[in-house]
């Protein structure tokens, strides 16, 4: 953890279609809403290579009224956080209209902004933490060890992981591209580091280091509105470019 305030990206991704266990427990409480699941990411740049959605199955989650129209899913944490920084009106106003469990998620479909496959799965992670960002988090399994452990673990034990073996279908898709590392940085470091699992946490975090390092400094982007360019230079861009659009906001913890 750094000293200052981290600097996230919202990324808002409308969902198209409960889960049956998900709604079960929403119908009939979203006064006609529509609802977005919010993950907070430090690289926006990637959001073209999503393949999923995670959520912490063990983690409990919150749908809050933004506006009349709109809703955001995201942990109590969150909204919390978001209130305060003036994502509701009034500031610091917070109008939970369901509370759900991260489990019942799983299976929901969402339509995710940028990506190059628009509709997604939610997915289980173990790893995601409760007290960090939003509690959800988008899946790119190209630049991000951890997504593509995890992606990897949920192919190989769909039966132990309750998911429909279809929702962890889509591949890692290539968005940058990396002087060592080539188009798909985070399966080949995974695989230089024999990484066999999400469980294996120690070697996640040094792979985690090195991806993010590769990506930033040496990275090229393959795909999207700047492509050819620097990472360090589209970074902010692609992220300016998503909040002009409404696709996302400025999140900071
Ligand atoms: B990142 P930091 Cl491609 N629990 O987004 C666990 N992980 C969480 C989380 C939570 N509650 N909330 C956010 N995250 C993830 C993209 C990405 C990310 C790539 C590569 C690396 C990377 C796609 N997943 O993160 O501890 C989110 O995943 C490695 C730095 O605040 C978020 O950015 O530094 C990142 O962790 C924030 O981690």
């Amino acid at each position: 953890e750094g000293v200052g305030p981290q600097e996230y990206t919202a990324i808002k991704s409308q969902v198209i279609e409960w889960s049956p266990a998900a709604k079960e427990v929403i119908e009939g409480k979203l006064g006609g809403r529509k609802v977005y699941m919010v993950a907070a990411t430090l690289r926006p740049e990637t959001m073209y290579g999503q393949t999923n959605c995670f959520v912490g199955p063990a983690i409990k989650y919150g749908i809050f009224a933004i506006n009349e129209k709109d809703a955001y899913l995201c942990t109590y944490r969150g909204a919390r956080n978001m209130a305060f920084q003036g994502v509701t009106k009034p500031r610091g106003n917070i109008d939970q209209l369901v509370e759900i469990d991260g489990a019942k998620l799983v299976g929901t479909k969402i339509n995710a902004p940028f990506s190059i496959n628009p509709e997604l799965y939610v997915l289980p992670m173990d790893s995601v933490l409760a007290t960090k960002g939003t509690g959800v988090v988008t899946s790119v399994p190209s630049d991000s060890p951890h997504d593509y452990a995890t992606l990897m673990d949920l192919r190989k034990k769909a039966e132990f992981y309750k998911i429909d073996p279809s929702w962890a279908s889509i591949d890692p898709v290539p968005v940058i591209s990396t002087p060592t590392y080539g188009d798909l940085t985070a399966p080949a470091i995974v695989k230089q580091l024999k990484i066999q699992s999400q469980k294996d946490v120690k070697q996640l975090e040094e792979a985690k280091e090195i991806a993010y390092k590769e990506g930033f400094y040496n990275g090229t982007m393959l795909v999207g509105e700047f492509k050819g360019e620097s990472v360090q230079d589209a970074k902010s861009k692609v992220r300016e470019s998503m909040i002009q659009a409404q696709l996302a906001f400025a999140y900071a913890e």
